[in-house]
Parts: C-alpha cells; sequence; structure tokens
C-alpha cells in the first residue's frame, strides 16, 4: 500500500505499509520519518517535538545531507546542504511483492538550487521498505563540468537508553574527531558517556548497533566514511527540535561520503550510495 498524504498545513508525505514493515516519508527532503517491522518497535528515532513543516528539517528519521556534509567552503549556506528541506517529486511506487515495496523520489537543480551550488544534477532517493529498510542514493551529473560532493544518509537510531548501547565493528579505525580536529583510532568497541562526533575512515564491513533486547545491522556501498554522533547533555539542551533529554533515547550512525571520502563526478556520471538497515 503506497499512500499520498497532507498536513493542514501543506506539509505531504507518502505512508508505506506491507506485510513485513510501514514506513513514513516526507516529499521534502525525500526524508523517511518512520520505519518499523511488523511486529517490532521502530527502527528510526524521531523527536517528540519535530517541526513538520514546509522549509523546516525533520529532526529525526533519515535527514538526506547532500551536496556537501557539514558546513560549506565558507560557511555561509545552510549546514549539511539543500536536499533536506528541498521539496522532492515523486518518480513511482513498485508493490514488487507482498512484503516489498520500492518508491523513488527525485531532485533536480532549479533556479534557487543554482543560486548555492552552480551545477546541474539529478538525486534520485530509492527507498524499499521489507524486513529491512534499504536506501540508495544517486547523484548524476546533468552539467558540462565535473563537481565534487560530500553527503550522508544520517541516519538517528532509536535506543533504550545511550548508556546501555555498543557499536561494533569500527574497531582500529582512523577517524576526525569533529569535536577536537585531531585524528585519532578507535579501540574496541564505541559505548557513549560524553558527546560523541567522529567521521570514521576506511569502514568496510558491517556495523552492529547492540541495545538491550536487538541488534540492528547498518550495512554502505559506496562510501567509506561513517558519522557517529550523540549531543549529550549540553548541546542536546541547545538543538533545535529536541527535548533536553532527547539525547538519552536516540545516536546517529550516518553512511557517509565525508571529509576524505568526497566524491568527484563527471558530467553525464552517476556515483550510488547505498544504506541497509536491518
Ligand atoms: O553528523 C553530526 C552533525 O554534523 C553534528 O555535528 C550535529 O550538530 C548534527 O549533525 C545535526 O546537525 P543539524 O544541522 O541537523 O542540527
Amino acid at each position: 500500500m503506497i499512500v499520498h498524504k497532507k498536513l493542514p498545513n501543506g506539509f505531504v508525505y507518502i505512508e508505506i505499509k506491507n506485510s513485513s514493515a510501514e514506513a513514513k516519508i516526507a516529499l521534502q527532503g525525500a526524508h523517511i520519518f518512520h520505519y518499523k517491522r511488523e511486529g517490532k518497535e521502530p527502527i528510526l528515532w524521531l523527536s517528540e517535538v519535530s517541526d513538520f513543516e514546509v522549509g523546516k528539517a525533520i529532526r529525526g528519521g533519515v535527514p538526506v545531507c547532500w551536496p556537501w556534509f557539514g558546513f560549506n567552503e565558507n560557511k555561509t549556506l545552510p549546514q549539511h546542504g539543500f536536499a533536506r528541506t528541498a521539496l522532492w517529486k515523486f518518480v513511482g511506487g513498485d508493490e514488487v511483492d507482498e512484503k516489498t515495496t520500492s518508491i523513488t523520489l527525485r531532485l533536480t537543480h532549479s533556479d534557487e538550487t543554482l543560486k548555492m551550488w552552480c551545477y546541474k544534477f539529478e538525486l534520485e532517493l530509492k527507498i524499499t521498505i521489507s524486513d529491512r529498510l534499504s536506501m540508495e542514493l544517486k547523484t548524476t551529473n546533468l552539467d558540462r563540468e565535473s563537481f565534487t560532493i560530500t553527503q550522508a544518509l544520517h541516519t538517528y537510531f532509536a535506543v533504550s537508553h545511550i548508556s546501555d548501547v555498543a557499536i561494533k565493528g569500527l574497531d582500529k579505525k582512523p577517524y576526525l574527531d569533529a569535536l577536537t580536529w585531531k585524528n585519532e583510532v578507535q579501540k574496541g568497541d564505541i559505548s557513549f558517556n560524553q558527546e560523541v562526533d567522529r567521521v570514521y575512515q576506511e569502514v568496510d564491513g558491517e556495523i552492529l548497533l547492540i541495545d538491550k533486547n536487538r541488534t540492528v545491522h547498518l550495512k554502505n556501498e559506496g562510501s567509506s566514511s561513517v558519522v557517529v554522533w550523540n549531543p549529550w547533555i549540553e548541546k542536546c539542551s541547545r538543538m533545535s527540535a529536541m527535548k533536553p533529554t532527547a539525547y538519552e533515547s536516540m545516536l546517529c550512525i550516518e553512511s557517509a561520503n565525508a571529509f576524505d571520502d568526497f566524491k568527484v563526478i563527471k558530467p553525464n556520471e552517476s556515483h550510488t550510495l547505498r544504506a541497509a538497515v536491518y
């Protein structure tokens, strides 16, 4: 089932339901803000106080950060790019079988995007809802010149309590600590007792989020960088659309092409970033 919905304020989203899972996806930002397997708890975290307003990024789910991750070079343009607040188009949906539903959303350059980023492009996100959440973010260069992107599927995961979780799969990986701007190397699993904001590099295998009663798997392709983020107490109290205690029930593990893992895309060529959560 693929149903198009509209809030009274004009905010539009798509609801998907099949025998294995359900999801909700906003056309603004191609933003998946709900994914839940049949009979299980939601995998994605969504802020109780998130805005569903035209022009404002949703806090939670899977923001699409594109065509830059973090700040642009001179810090004058929106953090994490413009794709997450732009209105994407629904290209089509496919009810593959009773357990599997796919939709594709598309964003292309406009006068507005060309003012911020002077390249012609097509960006498509194919989302497949089954007993796994699969995302394929394809960037195609429609310009005459090559361009460079950094990007992320900035996934917010729901956790029972931040103090009780561990992330496996990044042991011995180098990372840039975005709090100190120092290069470090991970030792063992990641656990949380303070603010964490790191860009792991040279990541190849599966990442596991170990929580009390469940393990969530994340597998990326077309990417060798992964961002791990929890704002902890002080930053959380300053963040928009987040309750001060929200840091306890979420963390982000982001499938990225960030920092050294930028992508140069030539005219008429494409790059696809894939992430599967299960
Ligand atoms: O990916 C981590 C990060 O860049 C953090 O530094 C953090 O502030 C966050 O993303 C959320 O950014 P936002 O622009 O959504 O407030």
